[in-house]
């Protein structure tokens, strides 16, 4: 028998088990409009092996692959035309003979039409929440199998873990009905909440601690009283998405009051920053979810280069202790967090300390 003294030397074993895809290899666009130039997207595959790396090195608890959900589940937040779309974008536009990836350049902007073009341009520019984001060989396939990722998360939650971790790449929280943007095509976390849903729950709430405003979640329930959306973010006069995520943005109908916004400004600290974060949970709490989903981006650390939070990784430990103390079934979903020599750490710092590590 051979003896290792893995598990001896490890800081902390916690079992919560992750889910996760090597498709998400798949998603591998090479190009990202930023700051006039067409660079290396921010949002790559070695992020997610940062990830899975460290979870392995720390032992966190089993890495099981997705179950195939099917497209029904999607089709519970997204637009079927829009869906056709994402799963033929690639196609269309490589029957133009264009020389790049997939990129709009115009917009159905303010006394315009909305009527959705035949040409794959404007096709493009209807969809698009955003031009950052590079539609490329293999984008549909990536972000299916990341939806299947948080509905195989959801489904352990419901089996009865009290906290799973679904490792989703490419993200999803600037995703709404209908529109893609901000390197997300699928909404991982609307998709699982609602499967909470249509699985018995009555109320799930969503927390969002991604550094940016989760826009596509809020519009995605705005109106609806089941789900409760809190999100922490980079102020929207400030920071991406630009044009959501203002705190007088507090629901529509019956979803009055179901909406809840912490927009921060540049230099914000852990400590101000949990003050949200604590006004967030007691809100949670008093709705009294039967599940509770976290869009776990960790864009908030002090070194991340596209945002402007100031978090250090212990940090990361403590709030998810707090978040444990909801004692609630806790799916944590991955969107952001672009400091690679960091997610790792930072991300898993999050699950030990939701686990007790
Ligand atoms: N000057 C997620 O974290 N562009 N998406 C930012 C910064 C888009 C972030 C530009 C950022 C999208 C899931
Ligand atoms: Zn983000």
């Amino acid at each position: 028998m051979r003896i290792t003294h893995r598990a001896y030397l490890s800081a902390a074993v916690t079992h919560m088990k992750t889910i996760f895809s090597e498709k998400h290899k798949l998603r591998n666009s090479t190009t990202e409009l930023y700051g006039g130039q067409l660079v290396e997207p921010f949002e790559r595959p070695s992020r997610a092996e940062f990830i899975i790396n460290r979870i392995r090195d720390q032992n966190l608890g089993p890495v099981l692959d997705p179950h195939d959900h099917g497209m029904d589940a999607i089709y519970r937040i997204h637009d079927k035309d829009y869906v056709s779309f994402m799963q033929t974008a690639w196609e269309m536009w490589q029957a133009e003979n264009f020389a790049g990836e997939a990129i709009p350049t115009t917009w159905p902007a303010r006394r315009m039409s909305q009527r959705i073009p035949d040409f794959i341009e404007g096709k493009l520019g209807y969809y698009a929440m955003a031009a950052e984001t590079s539609i490329s060989k293999g984008t549909w396939e990536a972000a299916y199998w990341s939806a299947q990722v948080a509905l195989t998360g959801a489904a352990q939650c419901r089996a009865g873990d009290s906290g799973v971790f679904a490792l989703c790449r490419p993200p999803g929280h600037h995703s709404a009905f209908d529109m893609y943007g901000g390197y997300c095509f699928l909404n991982n976390a609307a998709i699982a909440a609602q499967s909470f849903l249509d699985n018995g729950a009555e109320r799930v709430a969503i927390v969002d601690v991604d550094f940016h405003h989760g826009n596509g979640t809020q519009d995605i329930f705005y109106k609806r009283n089941d789900v409760l959306f809190a999100s922490l973010h980079g102020d929207p006069s400030d920071a991406f998405p630009h044009f959501l995520g203002y705190s007088e943005e507090q629901g529509e109908g019956d979803g009055a009051g179901f909406n809840v916004n912490y927009p921060m400004k540049p230099g914000t600290r852990f400590h101000e920053w949990r003050t949200a974060l604590t006004d967030a949970l007691g809100k949670v709490s008093d709705f009294v979810p039967d599940a509770l989903v976290i869009s776990l981006g960790v864009d908030t650390f002090e070194n991340d280069p596209i945002s402007f939070f100031k978090l250090q990784s212990d940090d990361f430990i403590t709030y998810g202790k707090d978040i444990a103390q909801l004692q609630l079934p806790t799916l944590f979903v991955m969107e952001g967090g672009y400091d690679i020599d960091e997610i790792g750490i930072n991300t898993v710092n999050v699950l030990q300390g939701f686990g007790g590590a």
